[in-house]
């Protein structure tokens, strides 16, 4: 055997060991049975030929009420990465380029080639990963470590990891932790979220969460990173700290992070069907909270990416994250919950183009967390009110814990990066990114004092 083709064994015997590893089923979380329209039954969607572009000036288009993001979606089969009044990027077939184009040049819109095929910047990522944690596994045969879960921020992990983790935690520190299911989702997979408190009954509470959209995987990896600085030294953490309690949650959307793991890397929304449409499925989360519901940024027709639902909490997830904190909101002081991607830091409302009233307060808050990450890790964050950079939309958690709870340090983190690789995130990036999300909520647990 030559040299090449070793080497084209090697990464084969790599991807299938990871293709298991990945693919491990969540059935052992729960005992339960699988959808029938669930992965195993589906064949990976690959993005060969699919190129990543950002639209730029589309705000003359919208102008002129030229729905850019509707007719790309529907017109030319394109997936919205990221929309906002500035652009647009979206991952669009070769094949409908030209078209596509032609469209776009029609109404003076520019195209920029953020990336030539999508599948690559995929199959890096995955790459890296086993990569890394190869690595990790080649240091631990010679350090003996003793970490169950297996859980790292060398690479993306499972729910099964994730979850195991939050247990692990649990076990290390049964006085301190409480580990709640919250719900189940439409696949049966459990809703978790972890409490860490010294004082239940009287401290001031922070909610953190991750994973409401599937493909932002930088999101509960920065999620569990939180909950590890948290523990890992939790005797010595300041003050302003350990007199919180902290409620975490590193996936709201179990069913759509692993159909995004092994089957379509790019998917957003949950996984729960529609009576309306046989072939469509998922409802986005972040559209289905009781909060201008009806308003623009969500979309009535469930094969969209922006599907607000049939109603209001019509989702397993949004009930059971809004009852459990409906339950708990005396005292509740912060919410944060952690997305991808475009490094801001964002606070309400976005559901109507208005400021909260203590806008300034938040502003400067955000502003001091972004100066810190400044100097932490050198990555710029904009910190700056919702609407105003990511366009209106109804249904937000954010604008819902906001509107609806009374919280008042409510902010949305959109982490790494600004769009090279969008959420493909190359998992090298995980751990400074994890550092500037942990910045942000201990700057806010310092605000609250
Ligand atoms: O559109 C979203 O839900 C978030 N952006 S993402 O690209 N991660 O999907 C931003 C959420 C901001 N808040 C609200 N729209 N309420
Ligand atoms: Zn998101």
């Amino acid at each position: 055997m030559n040299h090449r083709s070793l080497l084209l064994w090697m990464l084969f015997g790599s991807l299938l060991a990871l293709a298991v590893a990945r693919g491990n089923s969540n059935a052992s979380l729960t005992g339960h049975v699988l959808g029938d329209h669930e992965d195993l039954n589906e064949i990976p969607v690959r993005y060969d030929d699919t190129e990543l572009w950002r639209i730029h000036n589309i705000s003359d288009a919208l102008l002129w009420t030229v729905p850019v993001t509707e007719i790309m979606e529907n017109k030319f089969g394109a997936n919205i990465w990221k929309e906002n009044p500035k652009y647009v990027d979206l991952s669009i077939t070769k094949m409908q380029a030209k078209a596509a184009r032609s469209f776009l040049n029609a109404h003076r819109m520019d195209t920029e080639l953020l990336a030539r095929n999508v599948q690559d910047l995929i199959d890096e990522e995955q790459l890296e990963g086993i990569r890394a944690t190869q690595a990790k596994l080649g240091r631990r045969i010679r350090k003996a470590s003793n970490d169950a879960s297996g859980m790292n921020w060398n690479d993306y992990q499972s729910l099964e990891t994730i979850y195991d983790y939050m247990r692990e935690i649990r076990a290390k520190y049964p006085d301190i932790c409480r580990l709640y299911t919250i719900g189940h989702t439409y696949g049966g997979r459990e809703l978790k979220v972890l409490r860490i408190s010294e004082n239940p009954r009287d401290n001031k509470k922070i909610w953190i969460d991750g994973g409401i959209h599937a493909r932002e995987w930088i999101s509960p990896a920065t999620v569990t990173f939180i909950l590890s600085k948290l523990m890992d030294d939790w005797e010595n953490q300041p003050k302003y700290i350990r007199e919180l309690t902290w409620y975490i949650m590193p996936v709201m959307n179990p069913d759509g992070y692993h159909y995004s793991r092994t089957v379509n890397r790019l998917w957003r929304k949950n996984r729960s069907p529609s009576t309306r449409h046989a072939n469509c499925f998922g409802v986005d989360l972040n559209r289905n909270f009781d909060i201008g519901w009806t308003s623009q940024g969500s979309s009535k027709d469930p094969c969209s990416d922006i599907y607000r639902g049939s109603a209001p909490n019509s989702e397993l997830e949004t009930k059971a994250v809004a009852e459990f904190l409906s339950k708990r909101k005396y005292n509740l002081e912060a919410y944060l919950t952690y997305h991808s991607y475009g490094q801001l830091i964002v606070y309400p409302w976005a559901f109507k183009a208005v400021k909260v009233k203590d806008a300034n307060v938040l502003q400067r808050v955000a502003n001091t967390a972004a100066e810190r990450i400044i100097q932490k890790t050198g990555t710029p964050y904009k910190a700056a009110v919702t609407h105003e950079v990511l366009g209106i939309a109804g249904g937000g958690s954010d604008d819902w814990s906001r509107g609806v709870l009374g919280v008042k340090y409510v902010y949305t983190v959109e982490l790494r990066d600004r769009g090279l690789n969008g959420f493909v995130l190359p998992p090298k990036y995980i751990k400074d990114t994890a550092i500037e999300g942990w910045t942000v909520a201990e700057t806010v647990a310092q605000a609250i004092g």
